[in-house]
């Protein structure tokens, strides 16, 4: 049966965020990041300060060479996720199945929602105008049969986009003259091996001769079937999806593992939060690594049961405690994985309000607790009450 997707994908999310909460800021060029007596890269830059060439993981010396006068801020994580739930919110009116693959960027698989709603175009543009007068931010697009031609269709008239992809032959026409680059999943390596064989553009990789293809191997075949149009992939929901996660991208490398710690427990929290708003509980917990030279570690532990943002910090610190931090840390992440719907009896005792903070309550009072700051957060939004730890490590990053 012919799918119907759509990919949304927030305009120069993190500046339009503060662009929209301090007005004073309206067209004047923004670059969210690092400042620039700071080491650290641009995270990224409203539409003003792109026409300067300024873009996302620029130097931010580099950045400031190009526009002096653009104005430099720190991001707000907190605050960006917060805005993330709520586009969340927005979408789940449409189809309850939505895949977010990053703060301001999903898909949405709408085929069951077309005659509710009376099509895949009302859909798009109902969700556009719901996130422009609830949030006062825009978003582009993009319809079309697959997750990629959704990707590409969204990508085509930012910002503020609107797009469709009808069909495999619209999309192939589309992208037939484009860099390989187009193609998800081919990146600037691969990019540059396919150069190597005389392959720079879509047209090169359909036109090129099966044997070269062959000697790519299942890569080669995956590229080629992608150029062609054909995309399988379906949209997975997070409430059937195998793993929830968050990660957090430092706007200058750290090498301290206390604000690694920290930063885990912000992320824990989220994760938690995410987990028990589906009703989900998970088993495994995975740390990942990003250094500074891009390489990447992940580790994973296997315990009790559970979506309490404690324990998920807890073995996510133990993890960190395994890892010799030899290169300053780009990016940290963490994961709960193995999900299931239901939660076994929790084994552990370990009291880990003891070790943040410092008080001795036992487990199930841990557990109403988390449960009534969930209900709270529900209500009021997830800002609503915090651990003093978390007060000071949101002080950190507001400092830093
Ligand atoms: P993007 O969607 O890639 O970029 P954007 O929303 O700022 O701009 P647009 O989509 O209009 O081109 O990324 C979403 C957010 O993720 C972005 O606002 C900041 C953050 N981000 C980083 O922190 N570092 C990066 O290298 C990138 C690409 C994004
Ligand atoms: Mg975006």
């Amino acid at each position: 049966m012919k799918r119907t997707i759509i990919h949304i994908d927030m305009d120069a999310f993190f500046a339009s965020v503060e662009e929209r909460d301090n007005p004073e800021l309206k067209g004047k060029p923004l670059v969210i990041g690092a400042l620039p007596d700071e080491r650290g890269v641009v995270s990224t830059c409203n539409y003003a300060a792109r026409k300067f060439g300024i873009h996302s993981a620029m130097n931010i010396k580099e950045a400031y060479r190009r526009c002096p006068n653009a104005v430099f801020m720190h991001g707000d994580m907190k605050k960006y996720e917060q805005v993330s739930i709520q586009i969340h919110q927005i979408m789940l009116k449409f189809t309850d199945k939505i895949e977010f693959v990053a703060l301001d960027e999903g898909y949405m698989d709408v085929t069951g929602s077309l005659r509710l709603f009376g099509g895949a175009e009302k859909i798009g543009r109902q969700l556009k105008k719901e996130i422009f007068e609830t949030l006062g931010l825009t978003c582009s697009v993009g319809i079309s049969y697959s997750m990629m031609g959704a990707k590409i269709a969204s990508e085509e008239k930012k910002p503020n986009g609107f797009f469709v992809i009808e069909d495999e032959k619209a999309l192939t026409e589309l992208i037939f003259k484009r860099s390989v680059r187009v193609i998800c999943g081919i990146g600037s390596q691969t990019e540059k091996k396919l150069k190597e064989f005389g392959i720079s553009t879509v047209e090169d990789l359909l036109k090129a001769p099966p044997q070269l293809i062959k000697t790519l191997g299942k890569a080669g075949e995956d590229m080629l079937r992608l150029a062609r149009g054909r995309d399988d992939r379906e949209v997975i929901a997070e409430n059937i999806s195998k793993s929830i996660g968050r990660e957090y991208t430092f706007q200058q490398d750290v090498e301290d593992k206390d604000v690694l710690k920290d930063t885990l427990l912000l992320l824990s929290g989220d994760v938690g939060t995410r987990a028990k708003q589906k009703g989900l509980y998970g088993k495994t917990v995975t740390l990942k690594i990003k250094f500074s030279d891009i390489s990447t570690i992940t580790r994973s532990k296997s315990r009790d049961i559970t979506n309490s943002a404690k324990k998920i910090h807890s073995y996510a610190c133990e993890l960190l405690d395994e890892v010799r931090i030899l290169k300053p840390v780009r990016l940290v992440g963490v994961t709960l994985g193995n999900l299931t719907e239901t939660k076994e009896e929790d084994g552990g005792q370990i009291s880990l309000f003891e070790e943040l903070d410092g008080t001795n309550v036992q487990q199930e009072k841990i557990n109403a607790l988390e449960d009534t700051v969930f209900g709270l957060s529900l209500k009021y939004g997830k800002n609503i009450l915090k651990t003093g730890k978390e007060l000071e490590v949101q002080q950190k990053f507001k400092k830093n």
